[in-house]
């Protein structure tokens, strides 16, 4: 494991986000690869490293006062060992191929968790959709289009949303797909629902997650009814987190964006929410505001380079982060652990540093992993590929009560996985091991290609 993955630094030696995640990955895998020679012998994770295909792309676009500016584009294709490659793509000034690669392996093994046949993407620019007009917007998702098109395909690499992109840019990036084509197809997944997109695609991550947590708590006989729960971001997973929190009778306390976080004592219900969709996704404003129509709450300023964040110092039972990588560090989680909480369930993707984790997994914190317990999105982008291409549409409640069963089976999966590799309970270890094995037999018998 250690020669792998000093290959792969020394292979791209500034892409410390994917040395992560591999590293991670990595560490649960032994008791798998002493039981299965035949992995070794056939170079399988030294394959499962390196993407199929990259593909790295110039998008110039014009802003509305006539000035050019170039963005670069990038779509990894991680794997298609078990169907198309599958995952969103991100707009935000801070994308790189590091960040894209860490994601894209990430999605592999979490679609193979979801039992649906997805292989594993991602994709996105260093394009930054704030504060730019939809014009604005408008231009870029065209500009980059017309280089992906020639890309993807419902058969072949379906992208979706994350991070800067939403139903907004899905639209727009739909539009000038279909036009390059000439063809109506499901080739991109989030898409309007009068226009071949799925119920509760929109609620799925932040529901999913939700759902992964109650059946975490479930195994310790609690439910989250009554839970004080923590929640960062304000995005499409941290919106639709505190709603099934609150559906689900817990309270939320937290929300947050990239200048700082609102702590609401009296808790986020539901006409605070719409409020927060308002500010960000109507407005496309600052989580601030919150403070303006809701006075006894606190707005508190985060420092990006300070060693901790103090949202995760407040006491509470459970933490559901929902922005970005790596926003929970080894101080913080000790944080959390001092102020009471014992569940992380995590929305956001890699949102917790090894150092975080470990503080985790030594504390006896239920710790949900991203890649099991956000992986209700995509399934549900999945669910939606198959309504188009049965050319019909399942009602709400067909679409959650799939939904559901999903995340039952993946909670199920990562408890029975890590057993039969003596990690009982160690939700971590069992993602990464149910994840990797089926997307390993499935390479084994398609043979060295
Ligand atoms: P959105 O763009 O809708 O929201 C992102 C939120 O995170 C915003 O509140 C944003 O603040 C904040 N944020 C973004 N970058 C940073 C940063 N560098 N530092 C601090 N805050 C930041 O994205 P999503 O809600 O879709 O995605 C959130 C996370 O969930 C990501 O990790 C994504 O990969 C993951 N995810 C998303 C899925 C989906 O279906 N959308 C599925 C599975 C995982 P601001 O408004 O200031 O930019
Ligand atoms: O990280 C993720 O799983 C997503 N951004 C959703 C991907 C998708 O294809 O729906």
């Amino acid at each position: 494991m250690e020669q792998i993955l000093a290959t792969v630094v020394q292979r791209d030696p500034e892409q410390r986000e994917f040395h992560q995640a591999v590293g991670e990955f990595l560490a649960t895998l032994a008791p798998v690869l002493e039981r299965r020679p035949e992995y070794r012998r056939q170079a399988l994770l030294e394959r499962l490293v390196e993407p199929e295909r990259m593909i790295l792309f110039r998008v110039p676009w014009m802003d509305d006062q006539g000035a050019v500016h170039v963005n670069r584009g990038y779509r990894v294709e991680m794997s298609s060992a078990i169907g198309p490659y599958k995952g969103g793509l991100r707009f935000h000034s801070t994308v790189n191929l590091s960040i894209i690669k860490f994601l894209a392996f990430e999605q592999v093994f979490k679609n193979s968790l979801t039992t649906l046949p997805l292989g594993g993407g991602k994709g996105g620019a260093d394009f930054d959709p704030r504060g730019r007009s939809d014009a604005e917007v408008m231009r870029f998702c065209q500009a980059f289009m017309a280089e992906l098109f020639r890309h993807i395909g419902e058969d072949t690499d379906v992208p979706a949303g994350d991070v800067g992109v939403g139903a907004r840019e899905i639209g727009y990036l739909f539009g000038m797909y279909k036009k390059l084509r000439n063809k109506f197809t499901g080739a991109l997944t989030g898409k309007g629902l009068a226009w071949g997109g799925s119920l509760i695609r929109p609620e799925a991550t932040g529901y999913g997650v939700v759902y992964f947590a109650a059946e975490m708590l479930a195994t310790r006989g609690e439910t989250l009814a009554g839970k004080r729960c923590l929640v960062s971001g304000s995005g499409n997973v941290a919106q639709f987190t505190v709603e099934k929190i609150l559906q689900m009778g817990g309270k939320a306390l937290t929300m947050s964006d990239s200048c700082g976080y609102v702590y609401d004592e009296a808790g986020i219900d539901a006409a605070k929410l719409d409020c927060v969709k308002a500010i960000k996704n109507i407005r496309r404003g600052r989580l601030q505001e919150y403070c303006q129509y809701f006075p006894d709450a606190v707005y508190v300023p985060v420092d990006p380079a300070s060693d901790s964040n103090p949202l995760w110092r407040h006491s509470a039972d459970c933490a559901l982060p929902g922005a970005t990588h790596n926003e929970i560090n080894g101080l913080d989680a000790q944080h959390l652990v001092d102020g009471g909480v014992r569940l992380i369930c995590e929305g956001a993707n890699m949102p917790s540093t090894p150092e975080a984790i470990a503080v985790f997994r030594g504390n006896n914190v239920l710790f949900g992993p991203a890649k099991a317990a956000n992986a209700g999105g995509v399934a549900v982008s999945g669910l939606e590929m198959a309504q188009d291409s049965m050319r019909l549409s399942w009602s709400r409640d067909e679409v959650d009560a799939r939904l559901r069963a999903i995340i039952h089976g993946i909670h199920h999966t990562c408890l029975d996985a890590a057993a039969a590799y003596g990690q009982e309970g160690d939700y971590l270890a069992g993602a990464n091991i149910a994840g990797f094995v089926k997307v390993a037999s499935a390479v084994l018998d398609q043979g060295l290609v």
